[in-house]
């Protein structure tokens, strides 16, 4: 397989008319000496805890820290680690609601997310139910949080109450590095390049006669006004904290290249999507009941694995309020 080029020497720019370039062979992609996320081989030194990476790519496990009892230095680590490592794994935490709303808020405005119900007295949280006769799960295709938002959340929080014997793991995966072993030419040619990303298409009654809607435990409903929502992104998004420019196609929400059909714009959004998610650029989170993940939903693709039919799970998850991205 060959390096992947375009079908023509200029990039498209927003609005004109010229074909979208062809992303060729993009799982052969020039991937130079970037797979290897630095922090992942030397990870900065942490008083507060350890910290031990999960794959050469993104994410980390972190040991010797009680999450309901922080202070104020520990935290500012915290911070630190999920800046360079994008996804931290705590374990063992004994967290009840309001631990978890309490260690969210400390990234952000905790929002309640609009698409599903609350919680029982706790608005800022959701539990995340498959049942033992889910078919589909909730966030079983490769995607970052709400993209579909103007301001999508910054980070999620999902703390786990109880797991399959095996299976419901969920993967991650490090889009500064997707950005950065794109050719050149190919970064050059996104650079400028919006996105619009749709709630109909993996939400809502759209969603549901296409197919793609999910059917689980837990239900999600599109609230009025929520039906026909559709914000426009950048393709390659700068991060606020890092400064690093990632890329930000999702095949959960992203539809179509702004003036753009969604034919016309489906070769070339598909092709970066894969490249997204190849292999070399992710790690893996093995659940375990206590275990809670945050990840930073502006350079990160996640999926949830949907292998373990016949057996429940339930996780409770808070969103911190994020950006416009730029
Ligand atoms: O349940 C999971 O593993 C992840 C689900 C998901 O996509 C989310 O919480 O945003
Ligand atoms: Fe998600």
């Amino acid at each position: 397989m060959g390096r992947p080029s375009f079908g023509r020497a200029e990039g498209p720019r927003t609005g004109d008319r010229q074909p979208l370039p062809v992303l060729r062979h993009p799982l052969a992609s020039d991937m130079r000496d970037a797979v290897l996320h630095p922090p992942q081989a030397a990870p900065a030194r942490y008083r507060h805890f350890r910290l031990t990476p999960l794959s050469g790519a993104l994410g980390a496990e972190i040991d010797g820290v009680d999450l309901a009892n922080l202070s104020d230095a520990a935290f500012h680590e915290i911070e630190r680690a999920v800046a360079d490592h994008l996804v931290l794994a705590f374990r063992d935490q004994a967290l009840d609601p309001a631990d978890q709303i309490a260690f969210a808020r400390r990234f952000g405005p905790v929002a309640p997310w609009p698409y599903a119900r609350p919680m029982e007295d706790y608005p800022e949280l959701m539990e995340l139910v498959s049942g033992p006769g889910d078919i589909n799960n909730f966030g079983g295709a490769w995607h970052t949080d709400s993209s579909t938002f103007e301001r999508p959340p910054a980070y999620t929080l999902l703390y786990c109450v109880s797991t399959p014997p095996v299976g419901g793991d969920t993967s991650y995966a490090n889009q500064y590095l997707a950005w950065d072993t794109l050719p050149d030419g190919v970064r050059a040619a996104l650079d400028g390049l919006r996105l619009e990303h749709s709630t109909a298409k993996s939400f809502g009654d759209h969603a549901r006669a296409k197919g793609s809607a999910a059917v689980t435990t837990t239900p999600v409903s599109v609230p009025p006004g929520h039906e026909g929502l559709v914000s426009v992104h950048p393709v390659g998004r700068t991060h606020p904290v890092t400064g690093r420019k990632a890329l930000y196609v999702n095949t959960g929400f992203s539809s179509n290249f702004e003036g753009r059909t969604e034919a016309e714009s489906r070769p070339l959004m598909d092709a970066l999507a894969a490249h997204g998610a190849i292999p070399e650029f992710t790690c893996r989170v093995r659940w375990r009941p206590g275990a809670l993940v945050v990840w930073d939903n502006r350079c990160t693709l996640h999926y949830a694995h949907n292998d373990y039919r016949g057996h429940p799970r339930i996780m409770r998850r808070a969103v911190v309020e994020g950006e416009r991205p730029v």
